[in-house]
C-alpha cells in the first residue's frame, strides 16, 4: 500500500492508523499546490480532485476520501473495531462519527488553511463557527471512556486527533473544552502517534 499525504493534513489519520496496525506501507508526499508528488508525478493521475489522502493498493486500485479510506482501514484491521454489535443501529455509529468529523469539524478548520485574508468581523464569525463545532465534538466525549467509542481506539479517533491537532497550527486554545484537550494529549502520547508525527516532520 502507498499513502499519498501532506504533512499534518487529514491524510495523517490514515498514516497514524497504518502505524497503529503495524502495516507495511510506503508514503509519497504531495505538493497539492503544485499538483506534483515528491517523485515528480502529476498527482491528478492519482486523485483527479487534487487533494490528499489517496491510498493505492498493490493491484493499482486507488481509494480516496477520508471516510472511505478510514472505513476500509477499520474493516481491514479489526483491532480498530468500534462495532460493539449491541443494537442494529450501533453498526452505524462509526459512520455517524466519521460524517460529523468530515463534513462538520474538518470543514470548520478549512478556512484557516485557505490562504485568504479575513476581516476582523469574518475572523470572529469563523471562530464562532469553530467554537460551536468543538462544543459539538466535546459532547461526543461526555459519554466517558478514553476514546470516542469507550476504551477502544477506533479509526474515528485517528481522524479526530488529526483535526484537533490543527488547533496547534492555528493557535486556538482548547482550554474551554478540557475533555477534548485531554483526549488530544492522550492520543498524541500513543507511540504510533509519536512515530507518525516524526515521519511527517512534525515532532515537537
Ligand atoms: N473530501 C476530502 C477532503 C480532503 C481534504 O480536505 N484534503 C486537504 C488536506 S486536509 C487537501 O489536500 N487540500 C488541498 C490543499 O491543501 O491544497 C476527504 O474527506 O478526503
Amino acid at each position: 500500500m502507498k499513502l499519498f499525504y501532506k504533512p499534518g493534513a487529514c491524510s495523517m489519520a490514515a498514516h497514524l492508523l497504518l502505524n497503529e496496525a503495524g502495516a507495511e506501507y510506503s508514503l509519497e508526499k504531495v505538493d497539492t499546490s503544485a499538483g506534483l508528488t515528491e517523485t515528480g508525478a502529476r498527482f491528478a493521475e492519482t486523485n483527479p480532485r487534487g487533494y490528499v489522502p489517496a491510498l493505492q493498493f498493490e493491484n493499482g486500485d486507488i481509494l480516496t476520501e477520508n471516510v472511505a479510506i478510514l472505513h476500509w482501514l477499520g474493516e481491514h484491521y479489526p483491532g480498530f473495531s468500534s462495532d460493539k454489535a449491541g443494537l442494529p443501529i450501533d453498526r452505524f455509529r462509526l459512520l455517524e462519527l466519521l460524517s460529523f468529523l468530515s463534513s462538520e469539524l474538518h470543514k470548520a478548520f478549512s478556512p484557516y488553511f485557505s490562504g485568504k485574508d479575513f476581516s476582523d468581523a469574518e475572523k470572529a464569525e469563523l471562530q464562532g463557527k469553530l467554537d460551536a463545532k468543538l462544543t459539538q465534538f466535546d459532547a461526543f466525549l461526555q459519554k466517558g471512556g478514553d476514546y470516542l467509542f469507550g476504551d477502544t481506539f477506533s479509526v474515528a479517533d485517528a481522524y479526530a486527533f488529526v483535526i484537533l491537532n490543527w488547533t496547534n497550527f492555528i493557535g486556538v486554545s482548547l482550554d474551554a473544552w478540557p475533555k477534548t484537550k485531554a483526549y488530544l494529549a492522550r492520543i498524541g502520547a500513543r507511540p504510533a502517534a509519536q512515530k507518525t508525527l516524526t515521519e511527517e516532520g512534525l515532532a515537537a
